[in-house]
C-alpha cells in the first residue's frame, strides 16, 4: 500500500520506518523542513535506540520518502502532537490541521488512522466532520501507539495493539494494515473505546505512582523506608505498586489523565487528585532539600539528571525542570549535570556544591565515585530521589546521605 504518515516525531518516524521496512511505499510528512531534509539524507534528529540504522535501508531503497506536504495515498496515519494547554485541556490544533490536509486528496476506499493520544470523541466529533467534506466513502479509526521511549522499535512489533474503527469494517482494515509488522495481538473495537483505553492505561500508571508518592510521604512520618515497603508488598502475587520519585514527566503520563478529567471533571476524582499529587512532588523534594541545608537562599545545588526519565534525551514535562525553578526562586544557584542534555563534566557540575541531588537514575550514576565527589563539593550532602545510589558508599565517604521516602 501507499501510506502517508503525518508527523515524524518519536512515534511517527519509527512507525513510518516500520511500514516501509515491511514493504509498503511510505511518505513521511512533516512541516519542519529540517526533519524532512534529514530523513531524505538517512539522518534523524531525535534519539531512539536503533532508529538511526532502522531508517537507512528504506530511505536508500526509496520505500521511505520525506515530504512537507500530504500527497495522495491509500492510508493516512496521523501522529502529530496533542499537547496540553494552560487550563489542562487538550490542544487539538495539530490533529485538526493534519486532518484538513487529507481532505483534498482523500478518495473512495482510503483509510485514515489517528495514532495521536486524544480525548474521547476525537475520531467521531473532530475528524469525521472534517473528512466528510471530501464527499467520498472512506474508513476511519484510532489505533493508539503504546510504545515506551527507549524501546520503541521492539515494542512497536511486540506490543498488542488496539484497532478502534468508526465502523467494524474500519476496525478490521486497521488491524489488517498493522499486521504488516505487529506480532502482538491486535484487538478490534470501536474508536471511542480505543481512545479511552489509551488514556486509561497511562492514567493507571499515574494513579499508581501517585499512590507510591503518597506512601513515601507517609513512610517518612512513620519511620519506614518506602522502598523496602514497596518491595515487600510487591512480593504479593496480586500487588504491583510503582516507584515514588520527584514527580511524573514525559508527554504522556503527565498529560493524558487530564484528557479524561476534561471530559468528566465531576467523576474523575482519583484521577484529578493523582495528577495534583504527582505535580506536587518537585515542591516536596525542594522542602526536603531545604531541611537538609537549613535554608535554600544562597546555596549551590547540583542536580544529577534533568530528562523526564533515565537514559533518554527527552526533557518534556520533566519534574526536574520544575524542581530547578522552585530552588532558584528560593534563592539557590542550581547547576545541572546530565549525560544526555546538559553539562557532561561531572566534576565541573558538582564543584563547590552545598548538596548534590540525584534527580534521574541514568545508568551513569549507578557507580558514583563518592570519595572523589567528597573532594570536589563544598558540603557533603547528598539527596537521592530514586533510591538508586549506593548509600553505604556515600556514607563511607562522609556524606550526609538522605533518601526520598525514608
Ligand atoms: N515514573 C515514576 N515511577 C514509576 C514509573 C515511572 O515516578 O514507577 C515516572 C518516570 O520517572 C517518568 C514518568 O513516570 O517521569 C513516565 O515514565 P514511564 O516510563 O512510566 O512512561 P512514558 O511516559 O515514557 O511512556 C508511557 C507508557 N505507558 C505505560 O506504560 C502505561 C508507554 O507505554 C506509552 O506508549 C507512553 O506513555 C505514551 O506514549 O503514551
Amino acid at each position: 500500500m501507499k501510506i502517508c504518515v503525518i508527523g515524524l516525531g518519536y512515534i511517527g518516524l519509527p512507525t513510518a520506518a516500520m511500514f516501509a521496512n515491511a514493504g509498503h511505499q511510505v511518505i513521511g510528512v512533516d512541516k519542519k523542513v529540517e526533519v524532512v531534509e534529514a530523513l531524505n539524507k538517512s539522518q534523524i534528529l531525535i534519539e531512539e535506540n536503533g532508529l538511526a540504522d532502522f531508517i537507512k535501508k528504506p530511505v536508500e531503497s526509496g520505500h521511505l520518502v520525506g515530504k512537507t506536504e500530504v500527497e495522495t495515498a491509500d492510508a493516512y496515519i496521523v501522529s502529530v502532537p496533542t499537547p496540553i494547554t494552560e487550563d489542562k485541556t487538550a490542544d487539538m490544533r495539530f490533529v485538526e490541521s493534519a486532518t484538513r490536509s487529507i481532505v483534498p486528496v482523500l478518495k473512495d476506499g482510503d483509510l485514515v488512522i489517528l495514532e495521536s493520544t486524544s480525548p474521547v470523541g476525537t475520531v467521531d466529533t473532530l475528524m469525521k466532520p472534517i473528512l466528510d467534506e471530501a464527499g467520498v466513502n472512506y474508513y476511519l479509526g484510532h489505533s493508539p501507539e503504546r510504545v515506551i521511549p527507549g524501546q520503541i522499535l521492539y515494542e512497536l512489533v511486540h506490543n498488542s495493539r488496539v484497532a478502534g474503527g468508526y465502523t467494524p469494517e474500519a476496525s478490521h482494515k486497521i488491524a489488517e494494515l498493522y499486521k504488516s509488522f505487529v506480532e502482538g495481538e491486535i484487538y478490534e473495537t470501536d474508536a471511542r473505546t480505543a481512545e479511552m483505553a489509551k488514556l486509561s492505561e497511562n492514567t493507571f500508571r499515574d494513579v499508581n505512582i501517585a499512590f507510591a508518592n503518597e506512601l513515601a510521604k507517609i513512610c517518612e512520618q512513620q519511620g519506614i523506608n518506602v522502598w523496602e515497603l514497596i518491595n515487600i508488598c510487591n512480593k504479593h502475587p496480586r500487588v504491583n505498586i510503582h516507584q515514588p520519585g520527584p514527580g511524573v514527566g514525559g508527554h504522556c503520563i503527565a498529560v493524558d489523565p487530564w484528557f479524561i478529567v476534561e471530559k468528566e471533571p465531576g467523576l474523575a476524582q482519583i484521577i484529578n487528585l493523582s495528577r495534583h499529587t504527582n505535580d506536587g512532588m518537585p515542591q516536596y523534594v525542594a522542602n526536603r532539600i531545604e531541611k537538609m541545608l537549613g535554608s535554600l537562599n544562597g546555596k549551590a545545588i547540583t542536580i544529577l539528571g534533568t530528562t523526564y526519565k533515565p537514559d533518554v534525551d527527552d526533557m518534556r514535562e520533566s519534574p526536574i525542570i520544575y524542581l530547578r525553578k522552585i530552588l532558584e526562586d528560593a534563592g539557590a544557584t542550581v547547576s545541572i549535570h546530565d549525560p544526555f542534555v546538559a553539562e557532561k563534566d561531572l566534576d565541573k557540575a558538582c564543584k563547590d556544591a552545598d548538596i548534590v541531588v540525584l534527580g534521574v537514575n541514568h545508568k551513569q550514576y549507578k557507580d558514583l565515585d563518592f570519595k572523589h565527589l567528597a573532594s570536589i563539593v563544598k558540603q557533603k550532602n547528598f539527596f537521592d530521589t530514586r533510591n538508586f545510589c549506593d548509600a553505604n558508599a556515600a556514607k563511607e565517604a562522609g556524606f550526609n546521605y538522605e533518601l526520598l521516602g525514608k
